[in-house]
């Protein structure tokens, strides 16, 4: 093992000097040789001691273990271990989130939370729009946002998601959005679909309904800049980008592209093979922190405990703060609650979230008995209820669609 120590508990740092993680790490070691490896590993170090690392590497270069509390322990990298110029997110993951989870002494590791310093930080330019920008484009100042993802995911006609979207916004919708799955099949070509979509927006905004709907770009990296430009050129009102499938550099380079002018969705799709193991992975407040820098304008964050997904409110709060909180010199985030929304489930997740979100169900909308409209009209009903503190049963006594919603699913 090395003669050099990474232990530094109880070290005042400057805190502008250093990217500062915590880890909930699980082990059979003493939990301080497991806190050292993993600083080792992470920064100047290796398995053995080595000749070539010096006092003055060491000094300058090595991480800290800052603080251990029960499973969980601090570690600051300083922050010249991090690339200027280029590298960006990447390389920051390779240090942060990298060999570490392959460690064999370690039984798990989860990294939980990650602290940037300001010098990082101003690489990054954050969301263009925001959960602000985004209520500016939808004049839509305080309620939450309400909105649809089409139904199937996949197998629609352009014309027919066109369709769907029409009757979604008739219905009051603000937005809507691709399923994650679906970006140019043959079924749908993304040119037609956009074209198509852009055609229904207008006609909404004619008849005094604001909606956008997020087209999904998602694709490889040298293609995914040119695609943002020709659909937002199709009159695309929104992106949509799978961040976790497709990278965080494919957010910051459509997202900071001064040629695109309209929001950008992301999708977190793939987050629960990294997420969803208490003591294994990446938590989504880290997913969300990146996302953010790279300038996401709004994103998954779960249902706070509410939906088909996992995932409890503490934890979506936390992803909440990390999308909204005012301590990055970043615009909000829009934090989106979707994945087995419905009606009647909306006072919990207003309850949990608050009413600065974006709550969207596509089988809540689709599965009306009355159809899109009528499940876009229960859903926006439901919203209006809770934003005015009315319980939603007594809301639904003089709301048909919202009656109907609640007789077929309930509440939660
Ligand atoms: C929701 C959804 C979203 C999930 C993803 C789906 O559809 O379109 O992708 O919200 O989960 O495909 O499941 P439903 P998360 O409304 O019909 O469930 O938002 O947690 O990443
Ligand atoms: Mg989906």
């Amino acid at each position: 093992m090395s003669n050099y120590s990474y232990m530094a508990l109880g070290e005042e740092l400057d805190k502008d000097a250093y990217v500062v993680c915590k880890y909930r790490v699980t082990t059979d070691l003493p939990i301080e040789k497991a806190a050292e490896a993993i600083a080792a590993e992470q920064s100047t170090g290796t398995w053995t001691g080595i000749s070539t690392l010096n006092d003055e590497v060491f000094t300058r270069y090595a991480a800290k273990v800052t603080a251990i509390d029960g499973d969980v322990v601090t570690i600051a990298y300083p922050e010249e271990d991090f690339s200027i110029r280029v590298g960006a997110i990447p390389q920051i993951l390779s240090v942060i989130s990298g060999n570490l989870y392959g460690l064999g002494s370690l039984k798990g590791v989860r990294l939980e939370d990650v602290v940037f310093p300001k010098g990082i930080l101003k690489q990054y330019q954050g969301p263009k729009f925001g959960d602000k920008g985004l209520r500016e484009i939808l004049h839509r100042p305080e309620k939450p946002l309400v909105g649809t993802i089409v139904k199937p995911k996949i197998g629609l006609s352009p014309k027919d998601t066109a369709g769907y979207i029409y009757e979604a916004g008739s219905g009051g919708l603000t937005n809507g959005k691709d399923d994650e799955t679906l970006v140019d099949q043959a079924f749908c070509p993304i040119e037609e679909r956009t074209k198509a979509v852009a055609e229904v927006l207008d006609r909404l905004r004619e008849e005094g309904h604001h909606m956008v709907h997020a087209i999904n770009i998602s694709t490889n990296g040298q293609d995914i800049r040119e695609l943002a430009e020709d659909v937002q050129s199709w009159g695309a009102t929104q992106l949509m980008i799978d961040v976790l499938t497709c990278g965080y550099g494919a957010i910051q380079a459509v997202a900071e592209d001064p040629r695109i002018k309209i929001p950008v969705h992301v999708h977190r799709t793939m987050h629960a093979a990294m997420t969803k193991d208490p003591l294994n992975g990446i938590s989504m407040r880290v997913i969300s922190k990146l996302v953010r820098m790279c300038g996401g304008d709004a994103l998954h964050i779960g249902t706070l405990g509410a939906g088909k997904m996992g995932g409890d409110s503490t934890e979506g709060r936390l992803n909440q703060d990390a999308c909204q909180s005012d301590d990055v010199p970043f615009k909000s985030v829009m934090p989106v609650c979707s994945g087995g929304m419905y009606p009647g489930i909306v006072p919990a997740v207003v309850k949990a979230a608050g009413t600065n979100c974006q709550i969207q169900a596509g089988g809540g909308v689709a599965g009306h008995p009355e159809g899109v409209r009528a499940g876009a009209m229960a859903m926006c009903q439901a919203v209006d209820a809770a934003f005015e503190g009315i319980d939603i049963a007594e809301y639904a006594q003089t709301h048909h669609e919202l009656k109907l919603a609640l007789d077929r699913w309930g509440t939660k």
